[in-house]
């Protein structure tokens, strides 16, 4: 080895002892680095939370229906529906005496006592339970308004304006009492969180959305605004799991008595037929 070869050989010998050194000395200081996103699924919670759900669930409504407003107010039942989306991880399925979801996980069997038109549609696979469950966005919450298991109802709505939305639910555990609300993929503020009772194991009407400020901040009255005269698209996405949704209205009344039980009968349809409500066994 020539005297220059040599002495780089040693330079870089020395230079890269220097450097494992720092590293080590660099590795001991620092903390522990924790992983960022998502902690990846064992295979044992990829079959709690992604069981692809079973596409059992039927479709009462055809899909020329269309509800409509009569004197600024429409009241339609959550299984007159005419189209579902983004249902491949949850979605909302029909629960009546006839129909029981195939989907599982759910904690709790059919409960159609009470219900308008003896059914109602049931977010599910439910994994979100209890404080203690891991709440996943986009699987077992929905915390982006319109982003998972997404129903829609066509609205003929004689005159624009605010329309204040009263919503018949069923909260059947610790979380499941929310849903959100949007008009023609828009998911306005007003009705993000739709805020419910929870663990009532009773149908419940509510009118108020969660602060987004946070839930220990006054609620606020949920509306939809309506841009004109005309057929829109009103919707719901899932926010909880679990969730049981019966019926909606949408009213230009601010003062809208709370309803009593299921609440007024359901709005002729303007165009199509409403369904045959159906009968217990
Ligand atoms: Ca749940
Ligand atoms: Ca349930
Ligand atoms: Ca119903």
């Amino acid at each position: 080895m020539k005297p220059i070869t040599r002495s780089l050989t040693l330079v870089m010998m020395v230079a890269s002892t220097v450097l494992a050194t720092a590293q080590a000395a660099d590795k001991s200081a620092a903390p522990e680095k924790k992983a960022s996103g998502r902690k990846p699924f064992t295979p044992e919670e990829h079959a709690l939370h992604l069981p692809y759900p079973p596409p059992d669930s039927p479709k009462l409504a055809a899909d020329d229906l269309v509800h409509e407003t009569v004197d600024g107010t429409v009241v339609v039942e959550a299984e007159h529906f005419t189209a579902q989306r983004l249902d491949m991880i949850r979605r909302w399925y029909l629960s009546s005496a006839q129909h029981t979801p195939a989907a599982k996980p759910d904690g709790d069997p059919v409960n159609v006592d009470n219900a308008g038109g003896g059914a109602y549609m049931e977010a599910l696979p439910d994994t979100f339970v209890t404080d203690d469950d891991r709440a996943i966005d986009g699987i077992n919450i929905g915390l982006h308004p319109g982003s998972i298991a997404v129903l829609c109802y066509k609205v003929h709505f004689s005159e624009p304006g605010r329309y204040y939305l009263w919503t018949r639910i069923r909260s059947d555990d610790e979380e499941d009492n929310t849903m959100n609300a949007g008009l023609n993929d828009t998911w306005q503020a007003s009705a993000k969180c739709l805020q419910f009772q929870k663990h009532t194991k009773a149908w419940q009407w509510g009118n108020i959305i969660r602060d987004p400020k946070g839930p220990q901040h006054p609620r606020l009255l949920a509306w939809l605004d309506v841009p004109s005269a005309g057929v829109h698209t009103v919707m719901f996405s899932m926010r909880e799991d679990g969730l049981c949704f019966d019926r909606f209205i949408l009213t230009t009344n601010k003062d809208f008595a709370k309803p009593e039980g299921t609440g007024p009968a359901a709005t002729p349809a303007k165009t199509g037929k409403l369904p045959e409500p159906i009968a217990a066994k």
